[in-house]
């Protein structure tokens, strides 16, 4: 695609979706209404106030809906912190590694702006760019806020989304307002200094480093303010939460209490990342992160009337592309003059509002497929897990063999629900099979009963049935959801019938 070329995709055709429902969609702002509820579940929109729905609808982590069409990137100016967290190790240099806090290549504000140009070019579905490192983003004001300023001018359209660990936030509300900053995300794994104590050895506040119950008590009170005043200032708040076994999983549920009720808006509750090969002082010291089981009924636990978010990635610092891959290698420092140097900005800019059109009218499509979908299922209190390979656009578009995660639905009588992903290796490379990932595959997809994807050989799906799991290649290319639900409908029916 060049730069200045860039093309709206045509959608595949269909095969389940009413022609009278298809023919007469007209795009809804927020996608959503009564169309997603018990759909995309968490991080779903529905029943949220328009102007709400309205600054989340191309946001691809606060809409879970929109993860499937919409792309963020990292840009990595911020590479000092202020205080020390137990799983933080930052590192450069690591082009393999996905995990916050590791970069490539730190940038300039100039740099970072003409990247976000040059990435802007080659991805249509950029709706947003943050800082979130690899340091802390408001412990380095300055470039962070400079780097907005020249963003903005570059590229209105684009949202500004900022990620912090909450120590410094209520000194910079106003300039985060002031710079129309609409997403803040905070990091907040406590709010009690004993638990705190055990995940932040230090923090450096007011020009003196801090350590134990003083640091996590000032740091605790510090969240809470910076909360309260983004949520005052009408800014959206996310808050980030990371889940460690044994130390503040079940303090967590607390946690997400008390971020509800100051008015924070999303909850992303993330599992620990912990490797030896890491240096963190919890890889060292061998603490282990949560298993999917473990994640996913806490998430459910704390599933009230506040929104969840299930789909994050935990990104790199300087991650560019959809969540779930990385296109970051694509746009180094060495290439994105040249990239950046064609760039019409104004072309960029109408190209974004047509793609932003058709991912519009086509989720307007894809929730009225849902909705057609859903009315087939009878009443059933039966639950299925399933398992989907996707390149994104909210369909199974993806051969078993490429999908290096699969994105796991939960199906009821209520719709499907997204309720995580899970990660692979490859099982396709390059022309051969390895066989040898497929006993990992097995594992990572348990407690699925099935897996969607456009094509698989007949070897995996001889595997997988082996392990209980049915590959499913009836809905290739179709919309996620409507064929879920199409599929739990017949196989209930089925079932039914058989036991009749
Ligand atoms: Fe980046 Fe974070 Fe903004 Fe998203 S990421 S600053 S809110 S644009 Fe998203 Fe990545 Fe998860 Fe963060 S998937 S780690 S939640
Ligand atoms: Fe690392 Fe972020 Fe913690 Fe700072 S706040 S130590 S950058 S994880």
């Amino acid at each position: 695609m060049s730069p200045q070329g860039l093309v709206v995709p045509e959608a595949p055709a269909r095969k389940i979706i009413p022609l009278a429902v298809a023919g007469s969609a007209a795009p809804r702002a927020g996608g959503c209404g009564t169309a997603t509820k018990g759909g995309c579940g968490s991080g779903s929109s529905a029943g949220l106030p328009q102007h709400v729905r309205d600054r989340v609808h191309d946001h691809p982590c606060y809409s879970a809906e929109a993860h499937h069409h919409f792309a963020r990137m990292h840009v990595a100016v911020a590479p000092g912190c202020n205080i020390q967290c137990n799983y933080c190790n930052r590192k450069y240099d690591c082009a393999n590694e996905s995990r916050p806090g590791v970069v490539s290549e730190k940038l300039t504000p100039e740099l970072a702006a003409k990247k976000v140009l040059a990435v802007a070019a080659q991805i249509p579905q950029l709706s947003v760019v943050g800082v979130a490192g690899p340091g802390d983003a408001l412990a380095n004001p300055e470039k962070t806020f400079r780097t907005f300023e020249l963003i903005r001018e570059a590229a209105p359209d684009i949202r500004l989304c900022l990620s912090t660990n909450g120590l410094a936030l209520p000194d910079h509300v106003e300039r985060i307002k002031a710079l129309g900053v609409d997403h803040v995300t905070i990091t907040i794994n406590m709010i009690d200094p004993e638990v705190g104590a055990q995940i932040y050895p230090w923090i450096f506040f007011d020009h003196k480093r801090r350590r134990g119950l003083e640091a996590a008590r000032i740091l605790h009170e510090r969240q809470m303010l910076g909360l309260e005043m983004l949520v005052a200032a009408d800014v959206l708040v996310k808050v980030n939460s990371v889940m460690i076994p044994g130390i503040n999983d079940r303090h967590l549920v607390e946690v997400n209490e008390a971020v509800k009720s100051r008015g924070a808006f999303l909850h992303n509750i993330m599992p620990l990342i912990s490797d030896p090969a890491h240096g963190t002082h919890f890889g060292l010291t061998g603490q282990r992160g949560p298993s999917p089981a473990e994640l996913k009924a806490l998430q459910d636990a704390c599933e009230g009337d506040m929104q969840l978010m299930r789909h994050c990635r935990q990104c790199r610092a300087d991650a560019v592309g959809m969540l779930g891959e990385d296109r970051g290698a694509e746009f180094t420092s060495q290439n994105i003059d040249a990239i950046a140097a064609g760039v019409d900005a104004a072309r960029m800019t109408e190209s974004r509002a047509a793609y932003r059109s058709f991912v519009e009218r086509e989720r307007a499509d894809q929730n009225a497929a849902a909705d057609a979908a859903k009315a087939q299922v009878c009443m059933t209190a039966e639950t299925r897990l399933v398992a989907v390979a996707t390149k994104g656009s909210g369909r199974i578009n993806q051969h078993f063999g490429h999908a290096e995660e699969f994105q796991v639905y939960e199906i009821s009588a209520a719709g499907a629900k997204f309720v995580g992903h899970r990660k692979v290796s490859l099982y396709c490379q390059g022309g051969y099979e390895d066989d040898e990932a497929m006993p990992g595959i097995v594992e990572a997809l348990a407690g699925c009963g099935a897996v969607f994807v456009a094509k698989i050989g007949h070897c995996p799906r001889k595997d997988l049935a082996a392990a209980g799991i049915a590959a499913v290649e009836d809905y290739a290319h179709e919309y996620i959801e409507a064929s879920l639900i199409d599929w739990f409908a017949k196989s209930v029916a089925n079932a039914a019938t058989i036991a009749a």
